[in-house]
């Protein structure tokens, strides 16, 4: 099975200590992941409807500099192109979301409508092409870009909503199944959640809180919903759910810090986890919210069906620590994690808590850097669901790459970032964590949703005019990283 080589200092007679490298289990996956919007483009073609994000950055004020989807980095077309990129770099997996609209255009809140040859074709293609190119694929059915016409009925406050999601995940498995193993109900529930219905600064766009609550539920419920008809389509798929848990500490050890800590990590890791693995909401986030809504939109059963739906590898994406403080109202509320400026905030009932500035660098999304809580949480959710394989299904930061005179895209920070990163999954390995792969976000340059073009994740940088792609320097680490199978400490 699994040999892994831990840190140990190595002396050598001519250059001083060397530190040997950190190897990973034979078969770990290396992958990178994307989704549908931030690089498909092609938004009209094929059979397309307009999903909610089409809506949202065509509407104006809502995305920087008013970038939308539409062309995107033309992913839909050079498709061949990119998997061969893939190849190159020696990646063992990909992970891609698919398009709901191009799947089911027609779909309304009543029922799915047909299903369109010409989508589900694009993602079968690209299946083969993976795995001509020996790259396992794992499909996310939900990246954020709900067809429009659900959101018209209700979004995800509608439990119908999760009713036509399951139908529609049992759809695509049924056609990828055949090559597909790993699903990945939804990516990231609490962007879409509270992002997408409180703080508004992603599609739909709303601000109600207790329309957000809704939206978490509706979401779980889509996933318990969603695994049993993949499960049924496929009965030998692996299930996964991608969830962006937070490693979130209190500023102090004083009661009230400990206690903003308690609601944070509620209302964005417990409320997603706790149903999946105990089949119940944790009270007191039930507590917390009570001023917000009575949650009466839980039927009886729905947990149980969520635990029962169940996970077999559960998707982590880590970015960044937070750091949280009781806020006294002597001073103006901080909001380091960039959801202050008087906009609403994803927080609720989170009124008393506040997002201290910290020092220390950041990613060009203004996201503090800590590859320690990587191997906290990966730790601490290898405590909580053991037994079950975790899979880091996003990890990666943003800075502003150009293109240097010489051709090369010099990213010696995002390649430090890699590192670390990837060293602190080795950490959580030897510490007992059952971890299969890692994802690098993103493979591309791409959307980024609300920052549009101007925010470059990928290990590959796109020309936004030409299209062209120039492999980063950071690409080519991980390309090394991959070969040994191992990374330097
Ligand atoms: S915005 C976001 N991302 C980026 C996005 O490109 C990708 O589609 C997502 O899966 C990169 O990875 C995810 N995540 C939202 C994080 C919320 C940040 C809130 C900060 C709170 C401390």
């Amino acid at each position: 099975m699994t040999r892994l080589t831990t840190t140990h200092p190595v002396t050598s007679t001519h250059a001083g200590p060397v530190t040997a490298p950190l190897t990973f289990p034979t078969g770990f996956l290396w992958g990178s992941a994307t989704a549908a919007y931030q690089i498909e483009g092609a938004a009209a073609e094929g059979g397309r409807t307009p999903s909610i994000w089409d809506t949202y950055s065509h509407t104006p004020g809502r995305v920087v500099d008013g970038d939308t989807g539409d062309v995107a980095v033309d992913h839909y077309h050079r498709f061949r192109d990119d998997v061969a990129l893939m190849a190159r770099l020696g990646l063992t997996s990909y992970r891609f979301s698919v398009s709901w609209s191009r799947i089911t255009p027609q779909v309304t809140a009543d029922g799915l409508g047909p299903v369109n040859p010409e989508g589900l074709a694009f993602y079968s293609d690209l299946v083969d092409a993976l795995l001509a190119a020996g790259i396992t694929p794992a499909v996310t059915l939900y990246h954020w870009d709900l067809p429009q016409a659900l959101e018209d009925a209700g979004g995800w406050t509608s439990r119908a909503t999760a009713e036509r999601f399951a139908e529609y995940a049992g759809v695509v498995a049924a056609a990828l199944g055949d090559r597909v193993r790993l699903f990945i109900t939804l990516n990231e529930p609490w962007c879409t959640a509270y992002l997408g219905y409180a703080s508004g600064v992603h599609a739909p766009g709303r601000t109600e809180d207790a329309a957000a609550l809704a939206a978490v539920h509706h979401l779980n419920l889509a996933h318990g919903l969603g695994a049993a008809a993949i499960r049924a389509a496929v009965p030998d798929a692996r299930i996964s759910i991608s969830l962006n848990l937070v490693w979130v500490r209190p500023e102090t050890d004083s009661p009230l810090d400990a206690d903003a800590a308690r609601r944070v990590d509620g209302l964005q890791n417990r409320v997603f986890l706790d149903p999946l693995l105990r089949g119940r909401y944790p009270a007191d986030v039930l507590a917390d919210t009570a001023g917000v809504t009575d949650w009466g939109f839980v039927r009886p059963g729905d947990l149980q069906l969520v635990a029962a739906g169940g996970v077999d590898v559960l998707g982590v994406n880590y970015y960044s620590p937070t750091v949280v403080r009781h806020w006294t109202r002597e001073r103006p509320k901080e909001y380091a994690d960039g959801h202050g400026d008087g906009a609403a905030s994803p927080w609720i009932a989170c009124e008393d808590v506040e997002f201290p500035f910290r020092p220390g660098r950041k990613t060009d999304m203004g996201w503090g850097i800590d590859p320690r809580g990587m191997t906290e949480l990966l730790v601490r959710m290898a405590r909580e669901a053991p037994g079950l394989d975790l899979l880091v299904t996003e990890n990666g930061a943003a800075f502003p790459d150009v293109v240097g005179p010489d051709g090369r895209v010099a990213d010696p920070d995002r390649r430090e970032y890699l590192r670390t990163h990837i060293a602190a999954v080795h950490a959580a390995i030897t510490a007992g964590a059952p971890v299969v792969g890692y994802c690098v976000w993103s493979l591309l340059d791409n959307f980024e949703w609300a920052w549009g073009y101007g925010k470059r994740f990928g290990i590959v940088h796109v020309d936004y005019t030409t299209q062209e792609r120039t492999v980063k320097d950071s690409a080519l680490f991980y390309a090394d990283v991959i070969r040994a199978n191992a990374v330097q400490p």
